[in-house]
């Protein structure tokens, strides 16, 4: 169980019964815990006090927010608005900072302060008549969660799917997730599908991105180098994001290659498995190759990338074989001198 006190609680209901204008804030760019703490707030007010006029405001959405209230069809509830009049309490959601609102600071003298949050303190903590923090807490969501358990409230199935997302969202889909995480999830869950809870949350990418990744599955050239999976494959763009993928779905090593006439470019992007960079780094590889095409690479050691051009009149085709078999045969090199020099140890 989470801490908040009984003297919280009574605390907050008794500030939201006598509130009569209430500004629920979020911050810039509302993620989907900023907007699931913010909307079933909003809807805790509504319920404990029916005169309060409440509203939810923050100054830009991100992407990924929008189409979640797009499916409840909730949009109009978030107000995106710069410099809004605040209400004569205001509660301001995973917001830690006054940097990341657009309000008029001054606004907020002689106002009734709310913050509810879990990141680190700063000044606007001290701002606040009531603070609802715990640094520990893997997301705002999950505070305002236990806020409604501690209430005996339970929440209606939307709601509780908000803050759901909100959750799942900042534990990277419950990679962080911890103790209480778990607890409360297995409270507002009842009737709820997770799996809706993922198809929430999955970023379609668009629909270009989406085809360069398929042609360049499709196009490529399978080969091995004693036990690992080499992908040669090219694309027109999103060369990174198709290598990625390619390794995501079982290469070893990745190497897509874009070629580019407009200013006669050429671009390569490599990506790899911890068991391959741990032989050979991918930076290393692509400065090599980079300068064999008299151009420049370089990177990380797992996703790496180079830019060269090429002489006029040559044929796309061409440069796109030729620059493949230059990656294969470089990494193949590289992979033998590694094993000679082990064998030699
Ligand atoms: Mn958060």
């Amino acid at each position: 169980m989470m801490k908040i006190t009984e003297d919280t609680i009574n605390n907050l209901k008794n500030t939201i019964k006598n509130s009569k204008n209430m500004t629920i804030l979020c911050h810039h760019n509302a993620d989907p815990d900023a907007i699931g703490s913010a909307l079933s707030m909003q809807y805790l007010v509504n319920l404990l006090n029916k005169n309060c006029n409440v509203r939810v405001v923050c100054d830009s959405i991100s992407a990924l927010s929008k189409s979640i209230l797009k499916e409840y069809e909730l949009s109009k509830l978030v107000e995106v608005e710069e410099y809004p009049k605040l209400g004569d309490t205001v509660i301001f959601v995973d917001t830690s900072n006054l940097n990341q609102l657009k309000i008029f600071e001054e606004e907020l003298s002689n106002k009734n302060l709310i913050i509810i949050d879990h990141h680190k303190k700063t000044s606007l903590y001290d701002k606040c008549n009531l603070k609802i923090i715990n640094e520990n807490s893997t997301s705002t969501c999950e505070i305002v969660s236990y806020i409604f358990k501690y209430m005996n409230i339970f929440p209606p199935k939307y709601i509780r799917e908000l803050l759901l997302c909100g959750i799942v969202y900042d534990t990277k889909h419950l990679k962080k997730g911890k103790g209480n995480t778990f607890e409360i999830i297995g409270w507002l869950i009842k009737k709820i599908n997770y799996q809706k809870i993922l198809y929430l949350l999955s970023t379609e990418s668009d629909i270009s991105k989406r085809i360069a990744h398929l042609k360049s599955c499709s196009r490529m050239d399978i080969k091995m180098v004693d036990d690992y999976i080499v992908s040669l494959s090219h694309a027109s763009s999103y060369e990174s994001s198709c290598a990625k993928t390619i390794v995501s779905i079982g290469a070893d090593i990745a190497f897509v290659v874009a070629v580019k006439s407009k200013n006669r470019e050429i671009r390569v992007s490599a990506r790899c498995r911890p068991s391959v960079s741990k032989k050979i780094s991918l930076a290393y590889l692509m400065e090599k190759i980079g300068k064999m095409l008299n151009g420049e690479g370089g990177g990380h050691a797992e996703a790496a990338g180079l830019n060269a051009h090429y002489e006029k009149g040559r044929k796309k085709e061409d440069i796109i074989k030729e620059v493949l078999n230059i990656c294969y045969n470089v990494f193949k090199e590289e992979i033998k001198k590694d094993n000679s020099i082990k064998k030699n140890d």
